[in-house]
């Protein structure tokens, strides 16, 4: 018999690793008919939201970004955003002040969202609304590593104070070194499995979990199992460290 009282979930000060079997559901006012889990949020002390929201038949998603920016990952099923269906792999971004609506086209409509506050920056106008689609983003070697593979969802261009990546691992490869920097992330787990170290504490960590690292939260990662391991994970970018 499994023992309720054990989970893989952490939540300390600089990160935070949330597995399925802690989720508990939260009600968002104009997300209807949808599981909404708040995996992040400046309440663990994050400068970023992470959502992850499961909807049912006739799920809504809608309201107006404020402050804050909003980039809808699909990570299965169907849904539409204004007139344009999204699948699996298809995300939308929204920048601030923008209304949206997303309905989901099937049951069990799985969306990832992340949240941030926008911070302008002179001479550079704000994003625009834009759709795009990960089977058409190229993944090149990263630092030289063909069993690692970096794909970038939104422009280089400093315009955006966030990036949205996809990492992809081959079984056996990993992070190729520690890395210690300034920039926090907020991150899925979308295939795979393997080992992350967060600030010299080792985790196993599999599809659907979360993982929250604050700025200087140190950070190792290696692949395991017989499929390449794969991460959406946000990145804060462009903009002075205040
Ligand atoms: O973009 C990054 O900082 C990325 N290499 N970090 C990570 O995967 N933990
Ligand atoms: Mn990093």
């Amino acid at each position: 018999m499994e023992i309720s009282a054990l989970t893989r979930s952490v939540v300390k000060s600089n990160h935070a690793l949330i597995c399925p079997d802690g989720h508990v559901n939260s009600v968002i006012p104009g997300w209807t008919n949808c599981k909404i889990n708040v995996l992040i949020n400046e309440q663990m002390g994050a400068g970023l939201c992470q959502t992850l929201v499961t909807m049912e038949a006739e799920g809504v998603i809608s309201g107006k970004t404020a402050a804050s920016q909003i980039f809808f990952y699909v990570i299965q099923g169907i849904c539409t955003v204004n007139d344009t269906l999204l699948n699996a792999g298809q995300f939308v971004y929204f920048p601030p002040g923008e209304e949206y609506l997303l309905k989901s086209a099937s049951a069990g409509t799985q969306v990832l969202s992340f949240h941030k506050v926008y911070e302008p920056l002179e001479g550079h106008p704000t994003p625009s609304l834009l759709f795009g689609d990960s089977a058409n983003i190229p993944g090149p070697a990263f630092l030289g590593d063909p069993a690692l593979r970096l794909q970038v969802l939104l422009p280089e261009d400093l315009s955006f104070d966030m990036a949205v990546n996809i990492f992809t691992y081959d079984p056996g490869a990993h992070l190729p070194f520690v890395e210690t920097h300034v920039m926090e992330h907020g991150l899925l787990y979308l295939q795979g499995q393997g080992v992350y170290m967060l600030n010299h504490e080792w985790y196993p960590v599999k599809k659907g979990d979360a993982i929250w690292m604050a700025p200087y939260c140190q950070q190792w990662f290696t692949a395991m199992g017989k499929e390449p391991a794969v991460y959406i994970y946000y990145k804060n970018v462009n903009r002075f460290p205040s």
